[in-house]
């Protein structure tokens, strides 16, 4: 069995964090693991504000420690780590049990919750986890910070941020264009791989019930390189589920919905 890892949040309303992931790596068929980084909570008394709730250094450890040193896992994808031990430790472990197939999210933002997340954390992330990662996953807001360059909002521009990214040490470099490009009619993302660019294209799907894409897509990219995809394909690969899933997206409540994994066991395109 193949065996996948995720270091991430918890998300209670299951559309985003650890939850994505898990229902991703099912669909690819592959044998999903989870280290919890903290809890994430939504209030429904107060317009779904979240809160975040950070576990103990220790209880991360041992997670690490059952998941790495117990039993192995043949890739690995951070998402919301939320402290500086978890962004250390991440980097500690994918070292130390030489992980080659490991995704950066540099979840920085979060959907419905206005504020950038620990700023604080954006240059340690750059610096520890940007070198150990085989594909880096920025939206666009994300590959500015990663890149120290005002927010891209253009092709050119993600080329530029993709280049600098690359520069700090990403093996690949995929950023995340999606409906946010101006003047797109289409989902526009960016890969890179240090020599050539490589636009990945798909229909844009009229949907605000995007809560979880971004995990979901890095989960699809970390499952396909553990299948043995190489970084390209398993990039397109992802961005065909992740267009299936939104396609089949809907609401959970007034403020959020996410998209559906389970699109792609349907095979329609
Ligand atoms: O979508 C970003 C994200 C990642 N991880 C967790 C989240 C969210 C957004 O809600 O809750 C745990």
């Amino acid at each position: 069995m193949i065996k996948v890892a995720t270091i991430a949040g918890s998300d209670a309303s299951g559309g985003a964090g650890l939850e994505a992931d898990l229902k991703t790596f099912e669909e690819y068929g592959v044998y999903g693991m989870a280290a919890i980084t903290l809890i994430a909570t939504m209030d429904p008394d107060n317009e779904w504000s979240h809160g975040v709730y950070p576990l103990d250094e220790s209880v991360l450890r041992s997670q690490m420690n059952t998941i790495f040193r117990g039993i192995g896992a043949d890739a690995a994808k951070s998402g919301m780590l939320g402290t500086r031990y978890a962004v250390e430790m991440t980097a500690e472990y994918i070292q130390e049990f030489k992980v080659e197939r490991y995704v950066l999210d540099p979840v920085m933002v979060c959907k419905g919750a206005n504020e950038a997340l620990n700023p604080e954390l954006n240059e340690l992330v750059a610096e520890k986890l940007l070198p150990l990662s085989l594909v880096v996953t920025p939206n666009l807001f994300e590959a500015g910070q990663l890149a120290g360059v005002k927010t891209p909002s253009s092709i050119e521009e993600m080329k530029d941020a993709a280049k600098k990214i690359y520069a700090r040490g990403a093996h690949n470099v995929f950023i995340k264009g999606g409906s946010k490009l101006e003047g797109m009619t289409n989902a526009l993302d960016l890969f890179y791989d240090g020599t050539q660019f490589n636009q990945v294209e798909s229909a844009l799907i009229g949907t605000k019930w995007t809560h979880g894409a971004g995990c979901t897509t890095a989960a699809a990219i970390t499952a396909g390189l553990a299948l043995g995809l190489d970084p390209y394909e398993a990039v397109s690969r992802a961005k065909k589920f992740i267009t299936l899933s939104l396609r089949g997206s809907f609401a959970l409540n007034r403020w959020v919905g996410p998209g559906n994994p389970s699109q792609w066991r349907k095979g329609f395109n």
